[in-house]
């Protein structure tokens, strides 16, 4: 009789594992444990086993039941919870999209713009935030006593590390490393202590631009700013040179191009100027190739630079400069 215990034990066990589904469940529940089940003919059987056998047989077939029971307990616990979390799949819904995100709007114009750059020639080099004096003002030609090296306008890390307040001193670094010919734009954020308001913000981004060789003229600079704000604006977008002044270039110019939304005869966008100021450039200064080596009797260059975040609110006409740091997906979702 252990034998037969044994043979029913393994019989379940196969059965049980192979009762896919409730009504396989419900059946083996019938076969094995009900009152006329395999279970109870044993016990049945163990009356006509002589009575020195049967304490001991008898505990065999109790923990035959038990186990049995258990097995079965489980599996019947195991389908149930299949059946409950079913109503939560149904495969005939649509799929969800995840939500997908999208460039920065200033890294949109920043990206634009260096590709018209660099298809037309121009390498792009990046540098250091953290600056000192020598590579944002002093090989830069800025005088001594000139405001922008005030605490009121730069921010002083200590005694001589500063955040930088142009991407220029990546230009000194460019120079310093590399002989003529360069040409390459400089991509990145710039840092100024100013009063937080809707028109400025304590950082924001620059593209700045250099191209050193022998041989290069304002009309080299003429002719590559055209192109880029005809690629840029539209080739029907028309533009003015005004003279300005800064202590890297000589001569300097601001470039003013017609206001794209009221095509020059006057409007909010342009203050009624009917022009956009949206470029300064130069002729990099003699005293800028002397601060890093190069000889400034052989080498003359161009350099230009341009404010990010003002051509991106123009652009979109947003009024507040703020919002494109606060990561408000309301504002963000618009790009
Ligand atoms: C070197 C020599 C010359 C970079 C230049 C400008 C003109 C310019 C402003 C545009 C708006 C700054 O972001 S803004 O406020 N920049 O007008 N930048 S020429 O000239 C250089 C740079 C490096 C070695």
């Amino acid at each position: 009789m252990l034998d037969q215990i044994d043979a029913l034990r393994r019989q379940a066990e196969t059965d049980l594992h192979a009762a896919g589904d409730s009504s396989a469940l419900e059946r083996f529940r019938v076969t094995y444990l009900a009152r006329k089940g395999k279970i109870a003919e044993l016990f049945d059987a163990l009356r006509s086993v002589p009575a020195d056998q049967r304490p001991l047989l008898g505990k065999h077939l109790n923990d035959l039941r038990t186990s049995v029971q258990a097995l079965f307990d489980q599996r019947l616990a195991a389908a149930a919870s299949h059946v409950q979390a079913a109503p939560a799949l149904d495969l005939t819904l649509p799929g969800r999209r995840p939500p997908l995100g999208s460039r920065h709007p200033l890294t949109q114009v920043l990206d634009e713009i260096k590709a018209v750059f660099v298809s037309m020639g121009f390498g792009v080099a990046d540098g250091p935030e953290i600056e000192d004096d020598y590579h944002n003002f002093g090989a830069l030609n800025f005088p001594p006593d000139h405001p922008a090296r005030d605490m009121q306008d730069t921010f002083f890390l200590n005694r001589t590390a500063l955040l930088r307040t142009h991407t220029s001193p990546v230009q000194i670094r460019v120079m310093k490393e590399h002989a003529p010919p360069v040409r390459v734009i400089m991509p990145g954020k710039v840092y100024r202590n100013e009063a937080i308001s809707a028109r400025s913000y304590c950082l924001f981004h620059q593209v700045e631009g250099l191209h050193v060789d022998v041989g290069v003229t304002f009309s080299d600079l003429k002719g590559t700013l055209i192109s880029f704000i005809k690629q840029f604006y539209g080739s029907a977008t028309k533009y003015r040179f005004r003279p300005t002044f800064f202590p890297f270039t000589e001569p300097s110019a601001d470039i003013y191009i017609s206001c794209f939304v009221c095509g020059g005869k006057g409007c909010r966008l342009c203050k009624q100027i009917g022009w956009l100021e949206i470029l300064g450039c130069g002729m990099v200064d003699p005293n800028v190739f002397k601060a890093v080596g190069y000889d400034s009797e052989r080498y003359t260059g161009y350099a230009f630079g341009m404010g990010i975040e003002r051509i991106a609110l123009l652009r979109h006409g947003i009024d507040d400069i703020r919002l494109f740091y606060e990561n408000d997906l309301r504002f963000l979702n618009q790009f």
